[in-house]
């Protein structure tokens, strides 16, 4: 089978060794274009179990150098202590003018809610609001507002089979308008335990990329693969292309073996001038990892096996 997307070979890019602080597993990092140069915003996971955020900073994309200090920990004042007494994890970051706007998991006691920080230079990040109640674990924000709204994808934890939903905002911090866009599609077994929103929305000439990851259960845990949908412009609601097949799927042994097996997990991509795009995603919840491939292929991909009939 020819891979629609090409693992860099010298995976993994980060691992918990190359973190100065303490940290078991670096995985699921929010990844944007900074200056010149390539960011990852990394899921560092303590001895206890809980994540913090530290901060990885590349020329080229795939040598990343780990700050000493964790940028973001769970917080200490309220209402966010309270909300992230279990860590925070899985940062998704969009780029809107000169503000970075991060989209985060808050873990406790109540569950999962999402919560959004901001940072303008990744030297100083300041919490804004949590955006939801529980049980919400991951969202991702549009780079640009449309129709004059702020829109995100979001991942209720509700019903037989979680499917992504989408929302909208004036201010980032209040959002309605919800309803369901995307459920697991029936009979791809690959995804039929529940899908979630994994890098943010990708502006192409054709239409919204979206990456996600679909879930299948087996005897032995969850099995986390990626796969593709293309979202009409103007209306994000409307999936105009999902690939039946996956594109990304645990194969290689830093995907298979690790904190949690069989997973491949993204919260973000960068798209590059030449048309290519660099996926960064965590590898068995223990280390990060980057693989490349086309925009268009991706498109075509989504777009050939024609538009959603989940709903
Ligand atoms: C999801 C999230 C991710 C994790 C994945 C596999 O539900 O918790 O952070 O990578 O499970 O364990």
């Amino acid at each position: 089978m020819n891979d629609i997307l090409t693992r860099y070979e010298r995976n993994p890019i980060i691992t918990s060794a190359d973190v100065p602080f303490e940290c078991h597993a670096v995985y699921n990092a929010g990844a944007v274009r900074y200056g010149g140069d390539y960011v990852l915003l990394l899921r560092c996971m303590g001895a206890d179990g809980r994540s913090s955020f530290g901060l990885a900073v590349s020329q080229d994309g795939y040598n990343f150098e780990v700050r000493p200090e964790p940028v973001m920990v769970p917080a200490e004042e309220a209402p966010f202590a309270a909300a992230e007494e279990r860590g925070i994890e899985d940062p998704r970051v969009t780029r809107i003018g000169d503000t970075y706007h991060i989209f985060y998991s808050a873990f406790s006691r109540r569950g999962f809610q999402i919560g959004l920080a901001r940072t303008r230079d990744f030297v100083q990040f300041e919490r804004v609001a949590l955006t939801t109640a529980v049980d919400y674990r991951n969202s991702v924000l549009f780079p640009e507002k449309i129709g004059g709204r702020y829109v995100r994808f979001e991942r209720p934890n509700c019903g037989p089979a979680p499917g992504i939903w989408i929302s909208y905002s004036s201010d980032l911090i209040h959002w309605g308008g919800q309803e369901p866009i995307m459920a697991p599609r029936g009979g791809l077994v690959w995804e039929d335990m529940k899908i979630g929103p994994g890098a943010p929305p990708i502006r192409t000439e054709r239409g919204w990329l979206n990456i996600y990851h679909g879930v299948m259960p087996t005897m032995n845990g969850c099995v986390y693969r990626l796969g593709v949908a293309v979202h009409d412009l103007e209306d994000p609601r409307r999936v105009i292309g999902r690939a039946r097949g996956f594109i990304l799927a645990p194969r290689e042994p830093y995907e298979l073996l690790g904190y949690v097996p069989n997973v491949v997990f993204t919260c973000g991509a960068v798209p590059e001038e030449d048309g290519s795009i660099k996926i960064y995603y965590g590898g068995a919840d223990q280390c990060m990892n980057v693989c490349t491939g086309s925009i268009d292929d991706l498109v075509e991909a989504a777009l050939a096996d024609g538009p959603d009939d989940s709903l």
